[in-house]
């Protein structure tokens, strides 16, 4: 049986090679994964940034426990996306423009396409553009936006702000989350909801979605 607490460590030193070799023996266990994220993962990701504030670590040891992680997202991400079921609504998910963090973005659209959404994922650092290109593109029917950086909350507007300029805005649903994120936030720039992780992004879209006509 896998010793889980020392996933939360693997994550913590950025020890990629230990986050997958832990992350492998407990998935043969039958662990269940979206424990793996929340209990083990996302709680040593909280330290390394409880770490980063206090200058005990530095940017080099963020980008090492964030390979770590994505070691370990890699192994679950098909287990989370693998839910055979016909597509409920198109989602265009992205982190805006000006950010780099893609974990926890990453994690709501692989939870998305579990929950029977069908999404493309623009990346990081997407411009409101790209956004209103996708929404075309696809047919969306939501947007996720997130954003992680209290200096690119504002790009979030921005993204609404442009598809109301280029005439999109009635034809879709936009969520927001991310860590400085807030539902008052949410609000105040008129998204039309806001999830705290990823598991209620999939409640929130589900409960947006029109029923079939
Ligand atoms: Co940075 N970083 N980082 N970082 N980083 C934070 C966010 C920070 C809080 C650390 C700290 O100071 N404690 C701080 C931001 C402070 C602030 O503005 N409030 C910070 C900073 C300052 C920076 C830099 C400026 C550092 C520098 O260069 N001096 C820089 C900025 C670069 C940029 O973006 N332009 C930077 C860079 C980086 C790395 C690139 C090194 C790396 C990211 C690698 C990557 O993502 N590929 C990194 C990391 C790893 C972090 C921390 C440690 C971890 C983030 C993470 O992955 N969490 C972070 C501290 C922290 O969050 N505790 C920190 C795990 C993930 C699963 O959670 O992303 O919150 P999260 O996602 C959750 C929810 O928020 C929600 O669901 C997810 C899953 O449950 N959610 C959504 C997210 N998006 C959603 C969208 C939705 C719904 C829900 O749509 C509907």
């Amino acid at each position: 049986m896998a010793d889980l607490q020392q996933l939360y460590e693997a994550v913590l030193n950025g020890d990629a090679k230990s986050a997958v070799a832990v992350t492998k023996e407990a998935l043969a266990g039958n662990v269940d994964p979206m424990t793996l994220v929340t209990k083990f993962m996302v709680p040593a990701m909280d330290e390394v940034g409880r770490r980063f504030e206090c200058e005990e670590y530095f940017v080099p040891e963020l980008l090492l426990a964030a390979r770590a992680m994505k070691g370990s997202l890699e192994l679950i991400r098909p287990l989370l996306t693998a839910s055979g079921a016909e597509p409920t609504g198109r989602v265009v998910i992205g982190t805006v423009k000006g950010d780099l963090h893609d974990i926890g973005k990453n994690l709501v659209g692989s939870l998305l396409e579990g929950g029977g959404f069908e999404v493309t994922d623009l990346g990081a650092d997407v411009s409101p553009e790209r956004f209103v290109e996708a929404i075309r593109a696809h047919n969306a029917d939501f947007i996720c936006l997130s954003a992680l950086l209290t200096v690119t909350m504002p790009a979030m507007k921005n993204v609404i702000e442009t598809l109301k300029s280029s005439g999109v805005r009635d034809q879709v649903k936009v969520l927001v989350g991310g860590a400085p994120v807030t539902r008052e936030y949410a609000a105040q720039i008129g998204a039309d909801g806001y999830a705290e992780n990823a598991s209620a992004a999939v409640h929130l879209a589900r409960s947006l979605l029109q029923p079939a006509a």
